[in-house]
């Protein structure tokens, strides 16, 4: 057993992790057309990757309402569960742990994407300077609807359904996905959310539709087998706060009461720059939370290895070098060299770019 903190187990609330070392949450879309169901490519793409302590799938959605591109795998009918089900036992028999992602685009979605071609829902009614892809280009994401007060309590429902899903499907445990400017995001923030009842307004307000996210996903699996991820300093998807240390700061006192596996961080720009606003700490918010600490975000071995070291986080994920390296855990631990990757096979497709990477030994054997 190595004697590098990164490589030895941990305990992510129920959850047994053989390391510290995590496949980041990835949206690939290649889900099935019709259904938006995983099928034998996602088996193999996730049992390869089944050497990880812990295995985030890409966001899944909670509903057809909760899309927002094309060819996203969901986690609400019986038939995206079968397909999940083959996936979690694949990983499984390999030893591997994983969680679903669960999500809520908001307004990042597109009409051609929603149900009877409707508006994509949010908060209020404000547009994000962004773009989705619809399966055959990428089109601006339009002006959402402003949720009604009482459409809220079913959203929540259908987080608290994906949760229940989730473990009909064998997962570990499921992330819920606060960041990069989705629906609880957009919620979080003033600059998406201007709402003027209960759910905007102060951090009070605008924290509690997290809070009923929580409740009710922890409440039908438990808290040990829920994580949550937010990135606090990242404009994706056209997100920003007046107060992001004060958000997240009450957001992470929320998350507290509840006692999950982990929390997850994007620190600085969701897969760009680690770059922080003026009066940003990570280590602050990492502080205040009391349980294990994921961080993500442009990470290598020397970083990774020192941030583990030193207690700044528990675990890592990685995201690209887990795309093209199926046996990441086995090349860092031997400081190996790594696969490229091929941003071109990022998203949509089908085997090519996806399960097709070689392992060291496949390269050695070739
Ligand atoms: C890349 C492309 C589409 C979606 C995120 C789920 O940023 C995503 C995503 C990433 O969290």
């Amino acid at each position: 057993m190595s004697e590098v903190k990164l490589f030895t187990p941990l305990k992510a609330g129920a959850i047994p992790l053989k390391n510290r070392i995590v496949m980041a949450p990835l949206t690939r879309n290649r889900a099935r057309a019709e259904d938006d169901t995983p099928y034998d490519i996602h088996v193999d793409y996730y049992s390869q990757r089944a050497g990880a302590g812990l295995i985030v799938t890409e966001g899944s959605q909670i509903s057809p309402q909760g899309k927002g591109y094309a060819w996203t795998p969901g986690i609400y009918s019986d038939a995206q569960v079968e397909g999940w089900k083959k996936v979690t036992d694949a990983v499984h028999a390999r030893g591997g742990r994983i969680v679903i992602q669960i999500w809520h685009v908001g307004r990042i979605s597109h009409p051609v994407l929603q149900q009877n071609g409707e508006a994509p829902v949010a908060p209020s009614a404000i547009a994000a300077n962004s773009r989705t892809f619809d399966g055959t280009g990428f089109v601006e994401t339009p002006t959402p609807r402003a949720l009604e007060i009482d459409e809220i309590p079913g959203i929540v429902e259908d987080y608290r359904k994906a949760a229940a899903n989730a473990i009909r499907a064998g997962f570990d445990g499921v992330e819920i996905h606060a960041a990069n400017g989705y629906l609880i995001d957009q919620f979080l923030r003033d600059s998406s959310n201007r709402r003027t009842d209960a759910y905007g307004g102060s951090i009070k307000n605008r924290t509690r539709f997290l809070n009923e996210v929580l409740e009710a996903v922890v409440s039908e699996i438990g808290a040990d087998r829920t994580g949550i991820r937010f990135s606090p300093f990242s404009s994706a998807n056209d997100i920003s706060d007046s107060d992001p240390m004060a958000l997240f700061g009450h957001a992470i006192d929320i998350v507290n009461g509840y006692g999950l596996a982990y929390l997850h961080l994007v620190e600085g720009q969701t897969g760009g720059p680690r770059d922080l606003p003026e009066g940003a700490s990570l280590e602050a918010l990492y502080d205040r939370f009391n349980g294990v600490r994921m961080g993500n975000n442009g990470y290598t071995r020397e970083m990774a290895i020192e941030a583990v070291e030193t207690g700044k986080v528990d675990l890592v994920a990685f995201g690209k070098l887990f795309i093209s390296n199926p046996d990441l855990v086995e090349r860092l631990e031997a400081d190996a060299p790594m696969n490229e990757w091929d941003q071109s096979t990022f998203y949509g497709g089908g085997r090519e770019g996806y399960t097709d990477y070689p392992t060291l030994e496949e390269t050695k054997a070739a």
